[in-house]
């Protein structure tokens, strides 16, 4: 157990023995890379289509080093040599294959990609290579030697590569597989495209030889006025001493990590609250003899009683739009910073303070974004339709996306509930499945709330509800229901009423429609603007009369790619149930939503 000592502008108690909210278990991540020492491997990258897996397996199908992670070159006539990066095409990283060539708008396999660098690492240094994400199945060599392997599309990895590093050009080569497989976390069958690629930056990491691996820093979850954390220290001296401090709060505290480099602290402190209105973020810094990191960080509280969603012990509505990472106008993969700030002030503009970021971890950069902004956020993992249940090395994938989205994210305020799982059919081996992900989403992260994307029944005509034993082991009811799209027409949301059981904040995280921009036609024309504006007017009618509604992210904020979809001329591989188009314009739906959300924004004063 870590010793403390406190030092500083003023004293502040620091707690011997505490358990912080956020598990430092779960992942080997290096936290917060865009505050470190980074060298961008980011830009064209040679790349090879390979839909035979040619240079992984040889023709016994066996797997091997030996084929293109050495990335030699067809450079004399009497050499035999199948392959070639060097005069092969090029593919932008970051960035998703499909969008960058007409001939990968509809793959799904093996691209190879390789960059070549050069580094200067100095004596007692490390360099790590961090992956913000690929889609699905990655594999990376260094000069030909096997790094690792990484499952999950949508969370980071990174590997050392302080020995494997050469004087004079380094290769990196990295095979990117985003075959769909029935056993996989999301599984064969969902409704959005499947880029492949890497889709999120590549950066070079150095760090001194003992280093501030990760840490956390947020509020204790019972108290406003305890700001609790830890820090994980990596190295050979990751017992020394570190220092967190927070300038403006005038708080230093110094701890001494146990031998394997990790201290807890609990501190006295007064934070001005993070809120959708004053989303007040305070410079920390953490400091150890060789190395520094600086974040910026929120306080806030969240919990709920009975049927209310409480921020700062105030309640709350939270006014959401489901969004996907797909970028406004040119609909590609989002991965950055200005991707982030077209979309949520978007979302801000419609009069959002909430957004549901579906349905697997979005880039970091996006919740970031919208933690400046004051957005708060449900975060989720691609636990979609039918997951294989009963296979356990399913269940060990989406535990480690969940452990690694909690990792990635456990210090960003904005994040207030995180989701498992989105519209999974009731059976016995799923309630397992889920309940496990639950238990162990808690044992991460007892701070924030648990959700899920659950289904609701008729259970007499006229009569809705959600019957799903998963939600006893939820914090929220929360649900997706299409009345007057998927389930009769749009009037049928006048005669619908709503009963729950449960004492907890109902949230409906998905409902909506289709409608083409600029389409036109009577208000019974499915995939008109006048259907959907229609539909959207007696949802929200609807909603209000929901006992305990305590928030909504309406599917969608904008229309995305989708395989599912093939009406030609309105749909044309677009799911069209944005609230604006795929080139940004708004449609008539989404002054619907705006004007309830003015109103409530009002209400919750
Ligand atoms: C849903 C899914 C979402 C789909 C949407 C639709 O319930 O959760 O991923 O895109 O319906 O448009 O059908």
């Amino acid at each position: 157990m870590a010793i403390f000592s406190v030092s500083g502008f003023k004293a502040f108690v620091v707690t011997l023995f505490v358990s912080a909210g956020v598990s430092a278990q779960g992942s080997a991540n290096i936290s917060n890379v865009s505050a470190r020492e980074t060298t961008s491997l980011d830009g064209q990258w040679k790349s090879i289509v390979d839909p035979f897996e040619n240079g992984y397996y040889d023709y016994r199908l066996n797997p091997t080093d030996g084929g293109y992670a050495q990335d030699r070159t067809y450079s004399s006539k009497t050499w035999l040599q199948e392959y070639d990066f060097e005069t092969d095409k090029q593919l932008f990283v970051p960035g998703d294959w499909n969008t960058q060539r007409p001939q990968l708008y509809y793959y799904e396999g093996t691209v190879w990609y390789r960059k070549h660098f050069e580094y200067n690492l100095e004596a007692g240094k490390r360099l790590f290579v961090h992956f913000g994400a690929a889609n699905y199945e990655t594999i990376v060599w260094l000069n030909g030697k096997r790094l690792g392997s990484h499952i999950g599309g949508f969370t980071p990895f990174c590997f050392e590569i302080t020995d494997g590093l050469k004087s004079g050009t380094n290769s990196l080569v990295v095979k990117v597989d985003n075959k769909r497989k029935p056993e996989a976390v999301p599984t064969v069958n969902a409704d959005w495209w499947n880029y492949g690629g890497i889709t999120r930056p590549v950066n070079l990491i150095e760090t001194s030889e003992t280093f501030i691996r990760d840490y956390y820093i947020q509020l204790d979850k019972n108290d406003k006025r305890t700001i609790e954390g830890w820090v994980q220290m990596d190295g050979k001296d990751a017992a020394n001493n570190v220092t967190v401090e927070i300038p403006e709060l005038k708080l230093k505290v110094e701890l001494l990590p146990n031998q394997d480099g990790y201290a807890e602290f609990s501190v006295k402190a007064k934070p001005e609250l993070w809120s959708p209105e004053n989303p007040k973020l305070y410079s920390v810094i953490l400091k150890s003899e060789q190395d520094m990191v600086l974040d910026e960080i929120g306080f806030r509280t969240i919990r709920t009683e009975g049927k209310k969603i409480l921020l700062n012990d105030k309640e709350i509505f939270c006014r959401g739009v489901s969004i996907h990472e797909e970028t406004a106008y040119d609909n590609t993969r989002a991965y950055s910073a200005d991707h982030a700030d077209i979309l949520l002030k978007w979302a801000k503009e419609m009069g959002c303070n909430f957004v549901r970021l579906a349905h697997y971890p979005h880039n970091e950069e996006m919740v970031k974004a919208a933690e400046r902004m004051g957005l708060l956020v449900w975060s989720e993992i691609p636990v979609y339709w039918t997951i294989h249940w009963d296979n356990p090395d399913t269940y060990k994938n989406a535990e480690q996306q969940l452990a690694d989205m909690i990792s990635r994210d456990k210090n960003r305020c904005n994040i207030i509930i995180w989701s498992i799982a989105n519209e999974t059919p009731l059976s016995a081996p799923r309630l397992d499945f889920l309940t496990r992900l639950i238990d162990k989403t808690r044992q991460l992260d007892d701070v924030r709330l648990v959700g899920a994307a659950m289904e609701k029944v008729e259970k007499e005509p006229g009569v809705m509800t959600v019957d799903d034993p998963l939600g006893d082991y939820l914090d929220l009811i929360s649900f997706n229901q299409y009345v007057g799209w998927y389930d009769g027409d749009a009037e049928k949301c006048d005669r619908v009423n709503w009963v729950f059981d449960a004492d907890k904040p109902v949230f409906i995280s998905e409902f909506g429609g289709g409608a083409l921009y600029g389409r036109h036609g009577a208000v019974n024309e499915r995939f008109t603007e006048e259907y959907q504006e229609d539909l959207y007017k007696r949802q929200v009618n609807m909603l209000k009369r929901i006992p305990g509604l305590a928030g909504t992210t309406p599917w969608i904020l904008k229309d995305f790619r989708s395989p599912r979809r093939h009406v030609p001329d309105i749909q044309d591989d677009f799911n069209r149930k944005g609230l604006i188009s795929d080139k940004g314009q708004k449609k008539k739906a989404f002054y619907v939503m705006k004007a309830w959300y003015d109103e409530l924004k009002e209400q919750y004063k």
